[in-house]
């Protein structure tokens, strides 16, 4: 008979055999159905008390106690008039971590499915230990020291912006007491998230025992990471670039300096909107015509952000890791590069006069190098400080490249070789007076800012032939961020120089001298 033999079978099998199963997976170590459908309700079900009843009936395949272990997160009716009953189980109160259980049932009233995960341990190995030893702000300070990051090194307000420019804080944290199944064992834990864009984008749920504070599991959900592409630069050349990798796209976003911010370049398409868009690739390999001016811009930047943090241990112009952002691409045609007061802006030029102007190392130097005199002496951009501004930005070119005495050789005239746009060497073989004898007195340019560099020029090709580039850069350098001021002219630019070598080298050394025959010889006293 078949009534008998169904009654020696144990209760588990005796339910599953009534409910006409069509599919069925179980979860092989809990031993719990992890997907059941068919007609799995003998009765109609149409309430809530009516759901738990069914699982009540049939807690010899569910193995939990839907009364006390399952909690109705949300009943939902479809259009196609199944209500979805979606359950969390949890104990004394506490979720069980990614235990969702979800009753299906048809417009008929039949229970056509269940799934999810269900823990039939969870209750007997955790019930009377849910009460947490940690605080949650413990938790969430452990989980930060493991991924070895503070709140503070994540949120991105730029401390230079003015108070009402902040930006609102990016970084979320969320804490929840949960149950976690580690390896078949419970554990209260700390499901703590930290999600943040800088310095890398990342989603990190971090599982931390609530007893006694060790790290259970620990992974970052978000699959965005640093990379190493490679481009082709203005020149042709091939280069290595630090990009990162968002969703299958690849940007020129180097997240590999020490900074609080990261190294970016944009694209202007040829427009006037700054910063644009981000320059991308579907590849990370930047070799397209078009990404040449994107390659350099962030290349170089890169350049300059290592020399400034090597040499002088300056961290970004700012010396508190800003970002350095770039927009190549300005307008059409462009003859020109510039330091807006926020980020470097660079023309394609027009092929004749000048190629895409991030193409040469001196000219992002010398850009850069506005951005580091801003935030340091602030040399006022007219007369005498402004001609002293851009000598600061043409010898820190210099510095940054030197190859030769030439500003922006790399770009300026693409078909003519030996040429550039400003000499140190040589000032007046570009227009530019090299003693105070040819000081230009004029209201155009701010009043000749981009002639009169030739005198402060001058004296810096001088002062490096007589002592080298490794000293010259250092007095270069302690005399700008140390002794020069907003009004410093070119007689004040002398004696700060002379203190940053009498500092460094001794008053009565060879190098201290040196520096005062090169402003003799250039007229300034
Ligand atoms: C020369 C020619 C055409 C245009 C220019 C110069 C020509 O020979 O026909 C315009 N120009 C470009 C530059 N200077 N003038 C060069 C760049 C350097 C760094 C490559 C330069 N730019 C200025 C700067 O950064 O000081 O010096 C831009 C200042 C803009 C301020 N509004
Ligand atoms: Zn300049
Ligand atoms: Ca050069």
């Amino acid at each position: 008979m078949t009534q008998a033999s169904a009654a020696s079978l144990p209760k588990e099998k005796q339910l599953l055999q009534k409910m006409e199963l069509v599919q069925q997976k179980w979860d092989k170590e809990k031993s719990s159905p992890s997907f059941l459908s068919g007609k799995l309700s003998a009765n109609k079900v149409q309430t809530e008390s009516a759901v738990k009843s069914f699982l009540k009936e049939n807690e010899a395949v569910y193995k939990v106690n839907p009364n006390a272990d399952l909690t109705l997160l949300s009943k939902e009716k479809d259009s196609l008039g199944f209500t979805h009953y979606k359950y969390i189980q949890s104990v004394d109160g506490v979720p069980v971590d990614g235990a969702d259980f979800i009753v299906h049932v048809d417009q008929k009233g039949n229970v056509s499915a269940t799934n999810g995960t269900l823990h039939p341990e969870a209750s007997s190995q955790m019930k009377g230990s849910t009460k947490a030893k940690l605080s949650s702000q413990k938790a969430v300070d452990l989980a930060w020291k493991s991924i070895k990051l503070t709140k503070k090194d994540t949120d991105a307000a730029s401390p230079a912006m003015p108070a009402p420019f902040k930006k609102p804080e990016n970084t979320s944290v969320k804490q929840d007491l949960v149950i976690f199944d580690k390896e078949g064992s419970y554990h209260l834990a700390y499901k703590v998230q930290l999600q943040f864009i800088k310095p890398y984008g990342a989603n990190w749920q971090i599982y931390v025992d609530a007893k006694d504070g060790s790290i259970l599991d620990s992974y970052n959900a978000v699959s965005d990471a640093a990379t190493t592409g490679s481009g082709t630069g203005v020149l042709g050349d091939r280069k290595t670039l630090n990009t990162y990798s968002s969703n299958g796209t690849y940007y020129l976003y180097d997240t590999t300096k020490p900074m609080n911010g990261v190294i970016e370049t944009f694209t202007a398409s040829n427009g006037s909107s700054l910063p644009g868009s981000y320059s991308v690739d579907s590849d990370n390999n930047f070799s397209s015509t078009t990404q040449r001016a994107d390659v350099d811009a962030h290349y170089y930047a890169g350049k300059v952000y290592d020399y400034y943090y090597n040499k002088f241990g300056r961290n970004s112009y700012d010396n508190a890791g800003a970002t350095i952002r770039s927009t190549v691409h300005y307008s059409r045609n462009y003859n020109n590069a510039y330091w807006n007061g926020a980020q470097m802006v660079y023309g394609d030029g027009d092929g004749v006069t000048f190629t895409s102007l991030s193409g040469a190392l001196d000219v992002v130097a010398h850009e850069l190098t506005h951005a580091v005199t801003e935030r340091t002496a602030g040399l006022n951009y007219q007369y005498q400080s402004g001609a002293l501004n851009e000598s600061i930005s043409d010898t820190f070119g210099f510095f940054n490249d030197t190859g030769d005495y030439l500003m922006g050789e790399d770009v300026y005239t693409p078909g003519r070789s030996g040429d550039g746009l400003r000499s140190l060497s040589n000032p007046e073989a570009y227009g530019q007076p090299s003693t105070m004898s040819g000081y230009v007195n004029t209201s155009s340019d701010n009043g000749g800012v981009h002639t009169n560099s030739g005198i402060p020029n001058k004296a810096a090709y001088l002062t490096v032939t007589k002592i080298g580039v490794s000293a010259a850069e250092k007095i270069y350098y302690r005399a700008l961020t140390n002794y020069m001021t907003p009004t410093t002219n070119f007689s004040n630019a002398r004696a700060a120089l002379l203190q940053a070598a009498a500092d460094l080298y001794g008053s009565g050394s060879s190098t201290y001298n040196s520096v005062k025959s090169a402003w003799d010889t250039v007229g300034v006293y």
